[in-house]
């Protein structure tokens, strides 16, 4: 039964207990236009703050063929049968290559004043290293110039995953010359584009690609020892320090550098002293093996006690680079890890999800909003970060195109309003989120899962590429309309 009153009811209710002032004032609160801008002004975001969306190469690009692209190591892994959900691989995607001008002309709609975008290295660099594809470059000129025209400043991601498979054929992570490699290109990118992108980032989630060499269903797709998976991730922290060097040794004055990592996002279980302490020892140790020891220049003693012979080996040099101060840290929060207080020598227990609980379309897409508080916050206490940027939030939904045409994605916008109203509520208190980005512009390649667990908030069909918003793409659009959560 609807528990909803009509206003006179209400103004009666209330009659009896509120002076006349407060009752007159009720009453023209309750107009929609008062409504409406009481929601405005009580959950904006500060003046500036940047609205984007992002995408990764592999992901939304196809044309795999096209102008003389390499292959990388996700060709080789999607064309390799039963790795992918019914088979599906990026050959085509969401043709963006190609369609690259309508893509923007999405991105203006929503008013959208940035966009995130990755780099496919092996159109760089067929070979991984050595010699440079003009044609390749040429893709990347042209996509930055058309977002400057529609005023949409592009962040560029240097590598999400699509590892040329020359380089993969030399050993890929396990090797340091990839890191070198990787500083070589990423040097070679920002003296291209840096007169025209102020903000790079290295490495897409070092995390969850180092993840290909232990778990069979991301690329390269192998299993190695425990040792090992240590020591490569070791090489990934590496090329993000020597990309860091290189891109600002190669840069314009102005260039910001930093990373888009999908940190544990450690989040108090409830909001007590204890838990929030707890939740600020987990940050640390929990992402000791990439985000600390990059913000820190040093592996924590607790992670190199814990691995003991499976230590990566490493010089204080290495740990130096790995160390470079950065512009600025990117945040991909999808869901938290929630933690408790605990009586244990690490001070903190990590808690499981239960078999039951919200999630979104894909099985690790566990909601938890306040995630977007806590992991910006904590970390701005714990490592003084000066700008934080959120490079990734999203969710999976099964959407249907109804026969109208139209998707009604409302688990999705759900999803955001309750995100993006904890992600206010850290900004107002002052931590230092300077733009948020939605993944993702439309449905894409989603890696493993295929075209099976879609993320747009545009709806793609992949035989006609025909895009349609969905109305979660409505409710973004009124975010970034009113600079506040709609
Ligand atoms: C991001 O990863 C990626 O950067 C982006 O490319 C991707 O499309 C987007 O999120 C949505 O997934 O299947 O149990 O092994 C988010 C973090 C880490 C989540 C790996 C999925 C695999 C879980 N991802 N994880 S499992």
């Amino acid at each position: 039964m609807s528990q909803s009153f009509s206003r006179r009811t209400l103004l009666k209710l209330c009659g009896s207990v509120l002076p006349a002032s407060a009752l007159l004032k009720l009453s023209s609160a309750l107009e929609p236009a008062a409504l409406a801008q009481a929601g405005n002004s009580s959950r904006k975001f500060p003046d500036g703050f940047l609205w984007g969306s992002a995408t990764a190469a592999y992901q939304v690009e196809g044309a795999y063929k096209d102008d003389g692209r390499g292959m990388s190591v996700w060709d080789t892994f999607s064309h390799t049968p039963g790795k992918t959900a019914n088979g599906d691989t990026g050959d085509v995607a969401d043709d963006h290559y190609h369609r690259y001008k309508e893509d923007i002309q999405l991105m203006k709609g929503l008013g959208l004043t940035c966009y995130r975008f990755s780099v496919s290295w092996s159109r760089i660099m067929p070979d991984g290293t050595g010699t440079v594809n003009p044609k390749g470059l040429d893709f990347y000129n042209r996509l930055v110039d058309e977002l400057l025209r529609a005023n949409i400043q592009p962040f560029c991601t240097l590598f999400h995953w699509d590892l040329p498979q020359a380089l993969q054929d030399k050993g890929g992570w396990q090797s340091k010359d990839t890191s070198k490699a990787f500083a070589d290109y990423a040097g070679l990118m920002a003296g291209k584009l840096s007169d025209r992108v102020k903000h790079f980032m290295t490495l897409n989630e070092i995390s969850s690609f180092v993840d290909g060499y232990v778990n069979l269903k991301n690329a390269p797709g192998l299993e190695v020892n425990p040792a090992q998976l240590a020591q490569l991730t070791h090489y990934a922290v590496l090329a993000h320090g020597l990309g860091t060097q290189a891109i600002r040794a190669a840069s314009k004055p102005g260039t910001q550098v930093g990373l888009a990592e999908n940190l544990s996002a450690c989040t108090p279980v409830v909001e007590t002293e204890a838990h929030i302490k707890a939740a600020s020892i987990a940050l640390r140790e929990e992402n000791a093996h990439i985000f600390t020891v990059i913000m820190e220049g040093k592996y924590t003693d607790a992670y190199l006690q814990r691995l003991g012979a499976a230590a990566p080996k490493f010089t204080a040099e290495e740990i130096k680079i790995i160390g470079t101060p950065l512009d600025f840290v990117g945040m991909n929060i999808y869901t938290p890890s929630y933690v408790k207080a605990s009586d244990s020598p690490k001070g903190y227990e990590m808690v499981p999800f239960p078999e039951v609980y919200p999630r979104m379309f894909s099985p690790w897409l566990n909601v938890g909003p306040e995630g977007l508080y806590w992991a910006p916050k904590l970390a701005t206490e714990v490592w003084k970060v000066k700008n934080i940027y959120i490079t990734e939030n999203g969710a999976s939904a099964d959407d249907k195109l109804t026969p109208e045409g139209t998707v009604l994605d409302i688990g999705r916008v759900m999803y955001l309003r309750n995100y993006l109203t904890q992600l206010q509520r850290g900004v107002s208190e002052g931590v230092p989120v300077r733009g948020y980005f939605l993944w993702s512009l439309m449905d894409n390649y989603e890696w493993t899962d295929g075209y099976e667990r879609r993320f747009g908030i545009h709806y793609v069909d992949f035989k006609t590429q025909k895009r349609t918003p969905k109305l979660s793409a409505e409710f973004y659009k009124a975010v970034i309309a009113r600079n506040g959560v709609a």
